[in-house]
């Protein structure tokens, strides 16, 4: 008797702390909304760097020594490269075959791993030379972006779908629909892995969407309309989209730049203002 009436109190009590605590817990449509305020950024431009303003960016990364690789798109002229930070100085270029529109590029290993757009073959080179060029097929709609944990793959192909892929295999092990106050993210263009979530430039945005890699929520917006903007301003008028993130876990150093931009930016998050 003592103990069942013990039991009313206590079930009404977890209850209430249940109901008081769900619209937080990420359950139902508005979640995303509700504690997401402080997550969106706006930037603030640490330092710039000249970036060959020929170069279409579709995939960009960070491998140590002031040493960026980038993936440049546009049939003709798609590429593989390894670039001077400091000077944006080209200083391997791997021309890629005329019917190829280069895309996300990411580092596993000693291999780049690079997908071209509107086809589902993409191209392993080693780092060194980017020699011993191989292709091989992977199982999304298209090639869009690339990035890695050092153990997986992550891809996108232009919708709202985050890919987890086996790199040995190419196999999608793993796929999420992103979206944000309940929409679909779509348009999911190149990535960049950065302590434990996956960032994604949303193509023909000047936004930059964080993702959780393991269920495909949306962590955060990061905003970077003033990059564009400044170019434009100060006469750059054949730049393209932002597209390109690279980071440098060892200083964490955070760059972007955009297609035909030249310039590629390193920046730091602040909150929105
Ligand atoms: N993608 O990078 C978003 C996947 C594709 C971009 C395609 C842009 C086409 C530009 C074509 C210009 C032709 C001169
Ligand atoms: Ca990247």
């Amino acid at each position: 008797r003592r103990r069942i009436s013990m039991m009313i109190p206590l079930a009404l009590f977890s209850g209430a702390v249940f109901l008081f605590f769900m619209p937080f817990n990420g359950w139902g449509n508005s979640s995303d909304s509700l504690d997401l305020a402080h997550r969106i950024h706006d930037i603030e431009v640490v330092a710039e760097f000249p970036h060959d303003p020929d170069a279409f960016t579709q995939g960009l990364l960070y491998a140590g020594d002031d040493t960026l690789f980038e993936s440049t798109g546009l049939y003709g002229k798609s590429s593989v490269r390894k670039v001077s930070l400091l000077t944006g100085k080209v200083e391997v270029l791997e021309k890629m075959g005329d019917s190829y529109f280069g895309e996300g590029l990411t580092l596993l290993g000693e291999r780049l791993f690079q997908v071209a757009w509107l086809t589902k073959t993409g191209f392993t080179y080693e780092l060194r030379n980017l020699s011993n060029i191989k292709p091989f097929q992977h199982y999304m709609k298209d090639g869009w972006g690339l990035a890695t944990d050092g153990e997986v793959l992550f891809g996108s192909d232009g919708t709202s779908t985050l890919y987890r892929m086996d790199p040995r295999t190419m196999k999608v092990t793993d796929k999420h629909t992103v979206r944000f106050n309940g929409r679909e993210v779509r348009y999911l263009n190149e990535l960049e892995y950065i302590n434990n979530e996956v960032w994604a430039n949303v193509w023909q945005s000047d936004c930059i969407a964080r993702i959780s890699p393991n269920d495909g929520s949306l962590l955060g917006w990061i905003l970077l309309p003033q990059l564009s903007q400044g170019l434009l301003k100060s006469g750059h008028r054949g730049i393209d989209v932002l597209n390109g993130i690279a980071w440098d876990s060892e200083k964490q150093r955070l760059f972007v730049t955009g297609k035909l931009w030249p310039k590629l930016y390193q920046i730091k998050l602040k909150p929105a203002s």
